[in-house]
């Protein structure tokens, strides 16, 4: 399914005023309907290989698995799978670099991962990665990070507006490629026409407040490329203290595409219950198709038989 008509996508990124270079990686893709963003943390350039990984490695698994997916297959239950299933995939690979290689020891990246489809957006995070989404002038954060300071304003330690104040800002309490095993937060959000999705690294949610980000939005009619050149700026105007990365995903006015056939997809399914396989419909066939002449032979033999017997007789 090409989603390319439905979607306007820009990608920004920005080392931003202070750091000689970037950690942070996406992909996106507008046919797909798929956004990737990876902030990757780690000394001597291991942040980037990280985070590189991950962009790298997640679009081209969910391009495979979706090409092999029946078209009425791809349901937010489906897509929730197959997105933890690559995050953990990606875990597994920038783990093992991390264990061979002395120079990426401890290197990790947080993940936010959006896909689009039939009316609905799937949305996988680790760490403080954030997707927000403008719906009707209204901006709203979807993603909660999983961070030390979330976890302090969830326990009452501190208030929201404290928060805003804090030092520690970017300590994650979830990364992927830190541990053997990662857990992806996944959920599944049903999508209006007009909707724009913004991801971001904390290079933009820690410089830029909320109602700073939507009074950006605003100015420029959040058209992608326009809102996402200026977000950076805004970013960087506060300091720019770290990477800043922004995609923007706009659903044009016409819905996304339902999935096509569900009739032809039922049959398909019923032709293939899970416990028969290939060949066992293959065999059963065959079967079937060599008995039948061999009955009519013996069928033929017994009437020559019994015609030669009455012949016999009647002489
Ligand atoms: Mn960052």
């Amino acid at each position: 399914m090409d989603l390319s008509q439905n979607l306007e996508i820009a990608t920004c990124t920005d080392p931003g005023m202070v750091r000689s270079h970037n950690e942070d990686s996406i992909a996106a893709d507008g046919e797909m309907g798929l956004a990737v963003l990876a902030d990757g943390m780690g000394g001597y350039n291991a942040g980037e290989v990280a985070s590189g990984i991950a962009v790298a490695m997640i679009p081209a698994e969910i391009r495979k698995a979706l090409a092999a997916c029946p078209p009425g297959d791809l349901n937010g239950a489906r897509m929730e799978r197959l997105i933890s299933e690559q995050a953990a995939r990606a875990n597994s690979t920038i783990y093992e670099a991390a264990q061979k290689e002395a120079r990426y020891r401890g290197m990790g990246t947080t993940l936010v991962v959006a896909l689009w489809h039939d009316n609905h957006v799937t949305v996988g995070h680790i760490g403080d990665s954030r997707l927000y989404r403008l719906r009707d002038d209204k901006l709203e954060q979807v993603t909660r990070d999983h961070s030390l300071l979330q976890e302090q304003i969830d326990s009452g330690m501190i208030t929201r507006e404290a928060a805003k104040l804090s030092n520690n800002k970017n300590l994650v309490t979830r990364a992927l490629g830190i541990d053997a095993e990662v857990d992806t937060e996944v959920h599944v959000y049903e999508t209006k026409p007009g909707d724009t999705y913004l991801l971001c690294s904390d290079g933009l949610s820690a410089m830029v407040r909320d109602e700073e980000i939507a009074r950006v939005l605003e100015a420029t009619g959040a058209a992608p490329r326009e809102a996402g050149e200026a977000l950076i700026a805004a970013a960087n105007a506060a300091g720019g203290e770290d990477n800043v990365t922004v995609v923007l995903f706009e659903l044009l006015s016409e819905a996304l595409p339902e999935p096509e056939s569900t009739e032809v997809l039922d049959a398909t399914s019923q032709a293939e219950p899970d416990d028969v396989t290939v060949e066992d419909v293959r065999m059963h066939g065959a079967g079937k198709g060599s008995r039948w002449p061999a009955l009519l032979l013996l069928l033929v033999i017994l009437a020559v038989a019994a015609f030669v017997l009455w012949w016999s007789l009647v002489r």
